[in-house]
């Protein structure tokens, strides 16, 4: 059989990579694009043609380790031997993954106490040095680009130019698995590097003829969080989903120039939405995302809401994060409805109402 190809060697031709560029890869890119069942005739719109983007089926479970791949190879063909990262959790777990790999020395710095329980964890096993700040995300990062002044230590975070190339072949594969763009991509916003990205990605297929049209980016911060939306940064953002919690997006203007061009718009979603959202997709359709990627299917609900979808309209949404990352949320969400009985077949048969 075939040696399945590395996302950097299939796409090596849209890629900044050489021959010279060492690989490093743990299996990245090839999610699957799974079509809703349930959702398009629960929203009132059942000949939507609704596709999720599995981006938790990544190796470290999230969309990140599309750019890290890229941008772990980049640093190590440029002699690097340390990498840094702020990180709401997801680039951290994703940079320690692919620095150990590459025998790289890998710091990331975390907003304490505000970053999920599996992207710790995952941080913890991967071999990185971890730094809690008592601040916020926005604050750690000013830190990291500090430090990374003063010493020679690559930035991976998605100020690292070759994150983001990284990530703009997901739009690639949608358009090879659909064979076109789809007309509406919803997709979570924090630091606004993926909305960013998808929208090369998709400027990519257009340009080199792999699809007619490109579709329209709508991208969803959180109300607590929401800067872009508000035009200004917000010095405490404050949501339930931790991975999209940042006042100060990075790439405020490549992801208002995103929505802009292609027709859409950077909006927010209440956490009370983001929840409504991701009990809603684990129920109806099997997938358990983290309530940062919810944020893309609240946004589709409201956009559906606002008659803002027409009937036959093909819609993705980025499903950025695996849920076991955050199984504090789940347990939350649920937890009073489970019951402890003592081992009878009495007490079992009343407790599942038989
Ligand atoms: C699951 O890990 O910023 O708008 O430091 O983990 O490209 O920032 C994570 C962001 C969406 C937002 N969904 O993407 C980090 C970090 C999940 C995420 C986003 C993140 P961007």
């Amino acid at each position: 059989m075939p040696e399945k190809l590395t996302l950097i060697e299939k796409y090596r031709e849209h890629l900044p990579v050489t021959d010279k560029t060492p690989i490093v890869s743990l299996g990245e890119g090839g999610t699957p694009l799974v079509p809703a069942e349930h959702l398009p005739a629960l929203l009132g719109v059942p000949k939507m043609r609704l596709f999720f983007k599995l981006e938790g089926l990544n190796p470290t479970g999230s969309f990140k380790d599309r750019g890290m791949t890229l941008a772990i190879s980049k640093a190590t063909e440029a002699g690097s031997r340390a990498v840094i990262c702020a990180s709401t959790g997801n680039t951290s777990a994703s940079a320690a993954a692919f620095a150990g790999k590459a025998g790289l020395k890998c710091y990331v710095i975390l907003p304490a106490g505000k970053v999920a329980l599996g992207k710790v964890a995952q941080a913890i096993l991967y071999g990185a040095k971890i730094v809690q700040v008592n601040g916020n995300f926005d604050q750690a990062l000013q830190l990291v680009r500090e430090v990374a002044e003063e010493y020679a230590i690559t930035i991976v975070n998605s100020i690292n130019p070759y994150r983001l190339e990284g990530q703009k072949t997901a739009a690639i594969e949608i358009v090879e698995k659909l064979g076109r763009a789809p007309d509406f991509v919803f997709i979570p916003v924090g630091n606004a590097g993926n909305i960013s990205a998808y929208w090369r990605g998709f400027k990519l297929c257009q340009d080199s003829g792999m699809c007619q049209h490109r579709p329209r980016m709508f991208g969803f911060e959180a109300e607590g969080a929401a800067a872009i939306v508000k035009g200004a940064p917000i010095s405490n953002p404050e949501t339930i989903a931790t991975a999209i919690r940042i006042g100060n997006p990075a790439s405020w203007q490549e992801a208002v120039k995103a929505a802009h061009e292609s027709n859409g718009q950077i909006d927010s979603v209440s956490d009370k939405e983001i929840l409504y959202a991701y009990q809603l997709v684990a129920h109806q359709e099997g997938i358990f995302c983290e309530p940062s990627s919810a944020a893309a299917i609240a946004g589709l609900i409201k956009k559906v809401k606002a008659g803002l979808i027409p009937e036959q309209a093909f819609v993705t949404c980025v499903l950025t994060g695996n849920g076991l990352k955050d199984p504090d949320t789940a347990i939350k969400v649920g937890e009073k409805e489970i019951a402890t009985i003592e081992p009878t077949l009495t007490k079992l048969k009343e407790a599942i109402e038989l």
